[in-house]
């Protein structure tokens, strides 16, 4: 796929334009966090996502953690406020102050307050990836009031550890440690071509009968999901959602299981935090350590394609490999031990036409010279700050300080050029989805404050 070349962008050039590029986008970063703050946690979007959103408030305290401390304590405390008795973190917490039209699907689709395992709040009863231990680690790392910070930890670390106890426990059905995902919307790639093919299995007789999508009135059709699609993803909550949202035999009666590379990657990322953590408050970190090692290894045996040279997703129905490059099947970079002999190709698949990290822009979110790849529609192809944020950690994890640089430097060029947008168009740059979009800030924040520190250390 040609791609246009990166147009200049004189506000980056030299020192002191570097510097004040990023003191803007550091001053607008913390801007929009502000008036994204609803009083305990932080909205994706104002218009869009107006409640709170699992992984998103992960992502969101990384960015609070180095300049607003309470704030990234409360976003998490929040979140694992309304943990279900399980041990599931719902992917969305509704808040009721908001209009029930403003966001669909919303509580009165998902019915909670029906299912006794549930908390006080209405919520979702779906999951997202796990990167909140991670996002606890780092807000204690960066707390410079110490016993506060240690405080914080002692907290969160029951709750952090319960809901990995229910991905182990009751999402282990290919029975390898990989968790499995009964959604979409669980990956948090929601509308990726990877699950076209098991999407595709789902009956939706109604299709969107009775119903109203809410998306389209802020963003532009052709950047969201098609009625199809979305009537699929309807159909597939309610029928979790009227079994009583029930894990036993999922293989049974769930048309949807799928073992997906980065939900299973920042599974076993977490764990790791998770172990750094119950060191620091005194509790034992080797079930811990000993996941992450099940969790990396059965990434590799289960998940690795040699052929493609990255992580595919399976499909526990086909038993077999989804053979669709997502980014997802690159973020497994970010694991310390993962093999050199697997860093080697997925570094070079990351660099390869497919994913271009090479040519100076953000990678796309699927492999650009597929068929299925479109570079405006959500997770069809354009480039997400938060992968290309995951990304750029795993390069700097295996020594590839450079390539990370590139991508450091494109996803600012992004920030800088667009504003905070949800997603950009990797072939023309431009920005798209929702507006004062809340992780791209953060992560571009997070981003920034290491560099800082960096500066002040030397
Ligand atoms: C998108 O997903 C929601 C459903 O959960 C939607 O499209 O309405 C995804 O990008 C997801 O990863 C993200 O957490 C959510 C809020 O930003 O939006």
């Amino acid at each position: 796929m040609p791609r246009a070349a990166p147009a200049a962008t004189p506000e980056l050039d030299g020192d002191v334009g570097t510097f004040l590029a990023e003191q803007r986008l550091w001053r607008r970063g913390v801007r929009l966090l502000v008036d994204n703050w609803a009083g305990s946690y932080t909205v994706p979007s104002r218009t869009l996502y107006p409640h709170q959103w699992s992984w998103d408030s992960a992502f969101v305290t990384m960015g609070l953690a180095p300049w607003a401390q309470r704030r990234a304590q409360l976003e998490l405390h929040s979140l694992f406020g309304a943990q279900w008795a399980d041990g599931r973190v719902p992917h969305i917490v509704f808040s009721a102050e908001v209009p029930l039209e403003a966001y669909f699907p919303g509580p009165d689709f998902w019915r909670s307050d029906r299912v006794a395992a549930s908390p006080a709040a209405r919520t979702s009863g779906i999951v997202q990836p796990p990167v909140h231990a991670r996002a606890a680690w780092e807000v204690y790392l960066r707390g410079a009031d110490r016993k506060r910070a240690r405080e914080f930890l002692s907290r969160i670390y029951p709750r952090l550890a319960a809901y990995h106890r229910y991905l182990a426990e009751r999402r282990d059905i290919g029975g390898y440690g990989l968790a499995a995902i009964t959604h979409p919307w669980e990956s948090g790639l929601d509308n990726s071509p990877a699950w076209d093919e098991p999407l595709g299995r789902v009956a939706s007789p109604g299709g969107l009968d009775g119903y109203v999508r809410r998306d389209l009135a802020h963003t532009a059709e052709d950047e969201r999901p098609t009625d199809t699609d979305y009537a699929r993803y309807v159909a597939l909550a309610s029928s979790y959602r009227d079994s009583g949202y029930c894990d036993d035999d999922l293989a049974g009666h769930h048309a949807f299981l799928v073992e997906d590379p980065l939900f299973n990657t920042v599974y076993a990322w977490s764990e790791r935090a998770l172990a750094e953590i119950a060191a620091v408050i005194g509790a034992d970190p080797r079930p811990h350590t000993h996941r992450a090692a099940v969790l990396t290894e059965a990434l590799r045996t289960r998940l690795y394609d040699p052929e493609a040279g990255m992580f595919l997703a399976r499909d526990l129905h086909a038993g077999e490999l989804i053979r669709a490059r997502s980014i997802a099947g690159l973020t497994p970079l970010i694991l310390p031990d993962l093999p050199e002999a697997l860093v080697r190709p997925l570094v070079a698949t990351a660099c390869s036409p497919r994913f271009g990290i090479d040519d100076g822009g953000l990678l796309p979110s699927f492999d650009r010279t597929a068929p299925a790849f479109d570079k405006r529609r959500y997770w069809r192809g354009p480039a997400w700050l938060n992968l290309n944020w995951l990304i750029w950690q795993g390069l700097r994890e295996h020594g590839r300080a450079d390539l990370a640089g590139v991508l450091r430097a494109g996803m600012l060029r992004a920030a800088s050029r667009c504003g905070y947008r949800e997603y950009f168009d990797p072939v023309d740059g431009s920005g798209c989805g929702s507006r004062d979009f809340s992780w791209s800030a953060a992560l571009t924040l997070d981003l920034l404050s290491r560099a800082r520190r960096r500066s002040v250390a030397a």
